[in-house]
Formats: structure tokens, C-alpha cells, sequence
């Protein structure tokens, strides 16, 4: 970056700290992921530089020639991968996505039902502190306490109780297989939409290794930067009947000028996961999630729901008599980021909880497998089980750092 040292020493430094932190540390976010140096260069490209307010074809600007081209790309390229039947790759992000479906076929004042926010769902779900609880009534469903998955009995008495004009399946904290058609049949009883967030999970569905929501759900929501492995954004999918709706609704409904150097990268990130190597790079991705939830266990930590079927776990700490919040603290300093994260039925705040989300997309990509995964459980468990000891955290930062020089990010 020889332009980028020169004109901005303060920026380049920092993007380069951002490379030496991705590549020494243990990442186990499990919303993130490395994109590949093809996105990257596409994300970083002239098409910055372009207004196409409009669609392929159809814009409000004179030029649009090769942007239409990337678009189109990416557009068809979804469609193959998650037959889908209408594309946008528009929304500049998951909440946005999320957004133009409401936008589309919800007035203010509707009922939506979305898992609650503190047993894994997400902020654009229905949270009271979201736009998506201010303008909605909302109904919300969570996990039974009892075994930490979704009790869909429960779901069905809710949703005929409610009556949601929307029901909304995903989540960002769930480490469970999600049963698309189950929640189809609840909302077809019920009277309501589904629309299916799967920005979790949208490379495991991509790559086969989860049921798809496909053809059961009217929307599907997506971000394109997580198990997708792509440019930081989003994408809704649809029916061809909601096509127009969908299309008018994020723009000119919410958003100008649509970010066609991130569009070009969504298009050559769904070129990757077209590839064969896609799909055993999502099988490893869960075939590690459940070593490492294995082990953890082995250790004698409590998994919410036991385990994990896809890239995420939840670990529940009351046992261990930390939060969350140490916890992750205590992590980051020994070279292993994660993030807090409430438990269902949680009795600490969100700024401090008693879980941590542990995600294996990361790892994954940088080459990780079962062995590494075993090696990571005995880090975490030397620094959970010795909160507040600094040799320990150095001894386990320099085990972190020996190990990761063997698999870069970059
Ligand atoms: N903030 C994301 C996550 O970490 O799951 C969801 O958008």
C-alpha cells in the first residue's frame, strides 16, 4: 500500500496493525471470517468512484455499463447457488436487508415475531432498542430452559396466540440445526410471512451442510462477510412474486446509490462458493465447532443445548463462576478473541453477561483442523481456569502466537 504510507502514515498504520492482529490471534468471533485477497482487491476497486442508482439496465445514470456487468453476476451467481427465484444485492448490510423485506409488505404497527434477542436473536428481529421494535409490534420466541433449543410447539402456540403478520426464523447465537419447514407450516397456520435470516449460516446452506430455507420461506436475509466469506454487506432473496415489491423497497425506498465496488466483491465471493473446495471448507468448518465444543465439555463447561450442529457454540459460565465479560478480557490478553454473550435466561446485563460465542468460520479458513481445535480447548480452559494470572496469560499468548504463525490470515 506504497500510496496509502505516504498520503496517510496514520491509516496505513492502523490497517497494518489490523494484518499482524488477524494474523497472531486465535479468532474465534464467529460472525467474521478472512476474506480472500480476490474480494479484497474487488472491494478496493475504481467502482467506488460510481453512481447506479436503479438496477442493471435500469439505472438513473449514464456509465453503468461494467458495473451492470458485476451486478448481474452476482445476482445470477445467488440464484444458482441458493435457488433463488429474485435476487437484490443491494443492502448495504443485514439489518438493511432486513429492513427493505419489512418495508416491503409490513406497515407500521404490524405484528412481527422474531427470536428474542437475549436467547440468540438479533437486533433488527424485534430488540425494543431497534427500529425494527419501534415501528412493530412485536412478538418474540426463544429457546426452552430446559434443553437450549427452540421448542417449536411453543413457536406454534405463540404465533396462533399472536397472530404475527411476519415471522422471522435466524439467528445470531444458535448453535442448533434450524427447522425452516416446521416454521413454514406454523406460519401458513398462523397467516403470516416467513422470512428466513440467514446470515449465520448462509455458507453452510450454500455449501449444503444445512437445510435451506428454500422453497418453504417467502424472504431470505442475508450478510455476505460471514460463514459467506465475502465483502462486508447483505442480499435478500425472494419469491418472483415479491420481486417489484423487494427491488422498490431498498431503492429508492431505503438506500441511494447502491456500493457497486462491494457489489463486484459479493459477485466474486459467490464465485468462491461455487467452488468444490467451498464445500469441504463448510464441512470443516462445523467438523471443527464440534471437536472444540467436544473438548470444552471434556473440561467440564456447559454448552447451551449440549452442543452444536453448525459454526458456533455458546458456552454458559455460571458454572465457573465468571462472566462473560471477564471471560472475553481474559481471552483477548492471551491472544484468543472472543465475544461475550448473554445466555438464555441470563441474569446479567448485556455489558457484562455470563457466556462467551465461540465461532470456528476464522480458523477454518486459515487452515485449522481437529488437532488445532484440541490445542485451542487447552488454551482456554489454562485461562479460564486461571482468571487474573499474568504469567499465565503470557505463557498461553506465546503458545497462541507459535501456533498461529502456522496458519496467517494474510
Ligand atoms: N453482529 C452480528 C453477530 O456478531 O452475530 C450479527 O449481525
Amino acid at each position: 500500500m506504497p500510496e496509502l504510507k505516504s498520503v496517510d502514515p496514520e491509516v496505513y498504520e492502523a490497517i497494518r496493525n489490523e494484518i499482524v492482529r488477524e494474523n497472531k490471534k486465535i479468532i474465534l468471533i464467529a460472525s467474521e471470517n478472512v476474506s480472500s485477497m480476490a474480494v479484497l482487491e474487488a472491494q478496493g476497486c475504481v467502482m467506488t468512484n460510481k453512481y447506479a442508482e436503479g438496477y442493471p439496465r435500469k439505472r438513473y445514470y449514464g456509465g453503468c455499463e461494467y458495473v451492470d456487468v458485476v451486478e448481474e453476476l452476482a445476482i445470477s451467481r445467488a440464484k444458482a447457488i441458493f435457488g433463488a427465484e429474485h435476487v437484490n444485492v443491494q443492502p448495504h448490510s443485514g439489518t438493511q436487508a432486513n429492513m427493505g423485506v419489512y418495508f416491503a409488505v409490513l406497515k407500521p404497527g404490524d405484528t412481527i415475531m422474531g427470536m428474542d434477542l437475549s436467547h440468540g436473536g438479533h437486533l433488527s428481529h424485534g430488540s425494543r432498542v431497534n427500529f425494527s421494535g419501534i415501528f412493530y409490534n412485536v412478538a418474540s420466541y426463544g429457546v426452552s430452559r430446559e434443553t437450549g433449543m427452540i421448542d417449536y410447539d411453543e413457536v406454534k402456540r405463540i404465533a396462533l396466540e399472536r397472530r404475527p403478520r411476519m415471522i422471522i426464523i435466524g439467528a445470531s447465537a444458535y448453535s442448533r440445526t434450524i427447522d425452516f419447514k416446521r416454521f413454514h407450516e406454523i406460519a401458513k397456520e398462523a397467516g403470516a410471512y416467513t422470512l428466513a435470516d440467514i446470515a449465520h449460516i448462509a455458507g453452510l446452506i450454500a455449501a449444503g451442510v444445512h437445510p435451506s430455507p428454500f422453497p418453504y420461506t417467502d424472504f431470505v436475509t442475508t450478510t455476505t462477510h460471514k460463514t459467506l466469506r465475502g465483502p462486508r454487506g447483505g442480499m435478500i432473496m425472494c419469491k418472483e412474486e415479491y420481486a417489484k415489491l423487494i427491488d422498490k423497497s431498498i431503492f429508492p425506498g431505503i438506500q441511494g446509490g447502491p456500493l457497486m465496488h462491494i457489489i463486484a466483491a459479493k459477485a466474486v465471493a459467490l464465485k468462491e462458493a461455487m467452488m468444490p473446495e467451498f464445500r469441504d471448507y463448510q464441512a470443516q468448518i462445523v467438523a471443527n465447532a464440534k471437536r472444540l465444543a467436544a473438548g470444552l465439555i471434556g473440561k467440564g463447561y456447559n454448552l447451551v443445548s449440549g452442543g452444536t450442529d453448525n459454526h458456533l457454540m455458546l458456552v454458559d459460565l455460571r458454572s465457573k463462576g465468571i462472566t462473560g465479560k471477564d471471560a472475553e478480557a481474559a481471552l483477548d490478553v492471551s491472544g484468543i478473541t472472543v465475544n461475550k454473550n448473554t445466555v438464555p435466561f441470563d441474569d446479567k446485563p448485556p455489558a457484562v453477561t455470563s457466556g462467551i460465542r465461540i465461532g470456528t468460520p476464522v480458523m477454518t479458513t486459515r487452515g485449522m483442523k481437529e488437532r488445532e481445535m484440541d490445542k485451542i480447548v487447552e488454551y482456554i480452559d489454562r485461562v479460564l481456569t486461571n482468571i487474573g494470572k499474568e504469567d499465565v496469560y503470557r505463557e498461553v499468548r506465546e503458545k497462541v502466537e507459535v501456533l498461529c504463525s502456522k496458519f496467517p490470515a494474510y
